[in-house]
């Protein structure tokens, strides 16, 4: 009901601004070299893609630090860029899937969602919980922020005037966690925001776990959802071409289980993919992250096994 002729937009987003490794720019870029596109037009979705942003172009001559942020100009400009983007593909009733790039591209992303739908909900998969604050970093690296930046918390920072603070916490849903910071936990408890680790999906299973995270912020299922995947999130021994690669993950099966119960909900309009990092590991890992990427995306689209 959200997406109208089963059109996908996909918005390119070379970029890694928000955190020190050169590479994960590159990842959009593999992910279309290894034919998602064409992938995905055979599982009758028409694709929109108007090549790769041009972020680079927005870097700006001097970029100090705000206290420990770093690059704060060049990640502001960025995601700003992004909303606008998401934003008019979703008022087009198209499907708006951003490949990255770092995930401090999900203060653009998720933006641009709630501005056209303000009741969405927003699923986050991810080893970490990207909840620092300009204050509780210890790295001042903007992909690990992007969620305090949205929840409002963040305080004000020059440059990210732009974001309106309206994800409430009630909202917000993570499933993968296991390397949050000292700060982020107590962040979490304080604003109440419901959390499934890998100690949850041992204890219970992905299928319940997925089920208690709809439960929780989509109890009907027809609330719009944002889906935004950090592919760190799976084991990397699944995934092994990306920056800050934490083990004890998400095996193959569970990253697409997840994938295809937000498919079967009908209510999925924007879909992250992110921190894809070419440039980390061998050709073969290289090979295996892409296409699991490639596959995630696919599963988030519809594809069934049978
Ligand atoms: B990602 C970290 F300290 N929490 O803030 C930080 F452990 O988008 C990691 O999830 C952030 O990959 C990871 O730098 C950001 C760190
Ligand atoms: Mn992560
Ligand atoms: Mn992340
Ligand atoms: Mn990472």
């Amino acid at each position: 009901k959200y997406i109208e002729g089963k059109t996908v937009a996909i918005i390119g987003c070379p970029f890694s601004g928000g955190q020190p490794k050169e590479g994960v720019d590159e990842g959009p870029l593999k992910m279309i070299e290894y034919g998602l596109i064409p992938q995905l037009q055979e599982m009758g979705w028409g694709v929109e893609f108007d090549g790769h942003y041009r972020l680079t172009d927005l870097r700006p001559a001097k970029d100090p630090n705000i206290g420990k942020l770093k690059k704060p100009l060049y990640v502001s400009r960025v995601t700003h860029n992004v909303a606008k983007t998401v934003e008019s593909h979703l008022r087009r009733r198209q499907l708006a899937l951003t490949l990255g790039g770092d995930h401090s591209l999900a203060m653009g992303t998720v933006s641009g969602t709630l501005a056209v739908y303000p009741n969405a909900c927003l699923i986050w998969i991810d080893a970490h919980a990207d909840i620092n604050t300009p204050e509780s970093t210890d790295s001042g690296n903007l992909h690990g922020c992007p969620v305090s930046f949205l929840l409002g918390i963040a305080g004000k920072v020059p440059g990210f005037e732009w974001i309106k603070p309206i994800l409430k916490p009630e909202k917000l849903v993570y499933i993968g966690l296991r390397d949050v910071d000292p700060p982020e936990k107590i962040l979490l408890k304080k604003h109440g925001i419901k959390a499934f680790s890998m100690h949850d999906v041992d204890k219970y299973g992905i299928g319940k776990v997925v089920e208690m995270a709809l439960d929780a912020v989509n109890p009907d299922r027809s609330l719009p959802i944002h889906l935004s995947f950090d592919v760190d999130a799976l084991d990397p021994s699944v995934a092994p071409s990306t920056g800050t690669p934490v083990r004890g993950g998400l095996t193959f099966r569970e990253g697409h289980y997840i994938c295809e119960a937000v498919h079967e909900t009908g209510s999925l309009v924007a879909l992250d993919l992110m921190e894809v990092n070419p440039s980390l590991a061998d050709e073969a890992s290289v090979f295996q992250t892409v296409t699991v990427g490639c596959s995630l995306v696919r599963c988030c689209l519809g594809e069934t096994l049978l």
